[in-house]
C-alpha cells in the first residue's frame, strides 16, 4: 500500500475481497457518514448545534443535540445500501429496522454516534465510534441478532473529530489510521498496522470516582501515583479526557492503560461504558493492535451480551500493564493479596509477596 496515496475506499474493497465480504461498501457509507459529522462537528456555535435537548436517551443521560443530528446522519447515510439488517445505536432504545423500500444485506452495524458528546460543547475532541456484525442470513435483524459477542465481530472502528479528522479501523487484519484530506475530501492511509507498545507508564482513568473501585484497582492506582517511591520503582503520568474515543487513540499511538472500572457509585451499572458499542469495538482495534481488553476478570471480547445497552468495565491498552491489572484482580478474588495476617502474632505483615508486587 502506499503510504500518503492509498485512501480508504481502495483499502476497504482490497481487505474486503481478500476475505471475500461485501463489507468494503458498507465502510465506504460508513466513512461518509463520518465526513458529514466531521463537517457539523467542525462548524462549533456556527451550526448552531450545540447545547442540550429537553430529551433523554436509554442510558437516561440528556442528549445533546449533536447527539440526534449525528445519530440521524449515520442512519441516513447507512440504510439505502442493501448491506444491513439492520442498526443499532446508542440513542435508539430499540434496533432500528431497515425502511421497506430499501433493500437488505446480512450486516448489522452497532455505534456510538457522538461519544465523548458532553466534550462538544467545550470544544474537546469526540468520536464515532462502530461495529459490524454478520447475520447468517439477510433479511430483517432480530433482537437476539444484535447480542453477540465481541470476538465475532467483523470489522469495527472509529473517528476521532480533533485537530485533524481520523478514522481508525479494523476487518479483522490490523489496525489501520486514515486522515481525512479536506481539500479533496478523501481518507489517505497514514497509520498503516497501528502497533500497542506492550509497556507504559501512562494511565488514564476518572480518580474522582477513587473511594467507588474495587481494591485491586485502587491499588493498581496508588502503585502508579506512588512512582519511584513504590513497588514501580518509576513514575508514570496521568491523563483523563473524558472521550473514550481520544484516549484510546492517544494509546494506539503512544501506549497507556484506560480504565473505567467496575465501581460500586451506581450498583444498578457494572461500569460506565457500553459493551456492544463502546467496549467490543475498541477491544478489537486495541487488540489488533497488540494490545489487551479486559473486564478485569474477564476478555471483553469473550463477554455474551445480554441486553442492547448492557455496560461492563473497561480496563483496555498495553498488554504488560492490562495482565498485572487482571493479576490484581486474581490475588484480589482468591485473597492472596490481603496482608498476611498471623494467628500468632495477630499482626499484619509488613512484606507483601514480591511475587505480587
Ligand atoms: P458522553 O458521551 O456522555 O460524554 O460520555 C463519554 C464516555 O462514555 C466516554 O467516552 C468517556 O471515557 C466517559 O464517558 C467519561 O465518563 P466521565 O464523565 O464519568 O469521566
Amino acid at each position: 500500500m502506499q503510504f500518503g496515496r492509498t485512501t480508504l475506499s481502495k483499502f476497504v474493497i482490497e481487505q474486503a475481497r481478500l476475505q471475500n465480504s461485501e463489507l468494503g461498501a458498507l465502510l465506504i457509507d460508513v466513512a461518509a457518514a463520518v465526513k458529514t459529522i466531521s463537517a457539523m462537528v467542525g462548524k462549533g456555535a456556527l451550526g448552531g448545534n450545540l447545547g442540550a435537548l429537553d430529551s433523554t436517551n436509554v442510558q437516561g443521560e440528556v442528549q445533546k443535540k449533536l447527539d440526534v443530528l449525528t445519530n440521524e446522519a449515520i442512519l441516513r447515510h447507512c440504510e439505502w445500501g442493501g448491506q444491513l439488517a439492520g442498526m443499532a445505536s446508542e440513542e435508539m432504545d430499540e434496533p432500528y429496522a431497515i425502511p421497506n423500500e430499501y433493500p437488505r444485506g446480512r450486516y448489522l452495524l452497532v455505534f456510538d454516534p457522538l461519544d465523548g458528546s458532553s466534550n462538544s460543547d467545550v470544544n474537546v475532541s469526540v468520536g464515532t465510534i462502530f461495529s459490524i456484525f454478520a447475520r447468517p442470513t439477510a433479511g430483517d435483524a432480530q433482537p437476539g441478532d444484535y447480542l453477540r459477542p465481541g470476538c465475532e465481530q467483523l470489522a469495527a472502528g472509529y473517528a476521532i473529530y480533533g485537530p485533524s479528522t481520523m478514522m481508525v479501523l479494523t476487518l479483522g487484519n490490523g489496525t489501520h489510521g486514515f486522515t481525512l484530506d479536506r481539500e479533496n475530501g478523501n481518507f489517505i492511509l497514514t497509520h498503516p498496522d497501528i502497533r500497542v507498545p506492550e509497556e507504559t507508564t501512562e494511565f488514564a482513568i476518572n480518580s474522582s470516582n477513587e473511594r467507588f473501585w474495587e481494591p485491586p484497582v485502587q491499588r493498581y492506582v496508588s502503585e502508579c501515583k506512588a512512582g519511584k517511591t513504590g513497588v514501580r520503582a518509576t513514575d508514570f503520568n496521568m491523563r483523563w479526557i473524558a472521550s473514550m474515543v481520544a484516549e484510546v487513540h492517544r494509546i494506539l499511538i503512544r501506549g497507556g492503560i484506560f480504565m473505567y472500572p467496575k465501581d460500586s457509585k451506581d450498583p444498578s451499572k457494572p461500569g460506565r461504558l457500553r459493551l456492544l458499542y463502546e467496549a467490543n469495538p475498541m477491544a478489537m482495534l486495541i487488540e489488533q493492535a497488540g494490545g489487551a481488553a479486559s473486564t478485569g476478570r474477564q476478555r471483553i471480547l469473550d463477554v455474551q451480551p445480554e441486553a442492547l445497552h448492557q455496560r461492563v468495565p473497561v480496563i483496555l491498552g498495553s498488554k504488560n500493564e492490562v495482565e498485572r491489572l487482571e493479576r490484581y484482580h486474581r490475588d484480589y478474588d482468591n485473597g492472596s493479596d490481603r496482608p498476611f495476617v498471623s494467628p500468632l502474632f495477630a499482626e499484619r505483615s509488613l512484606f507483601r509477596d514480591e511475587s505480587h508486587a
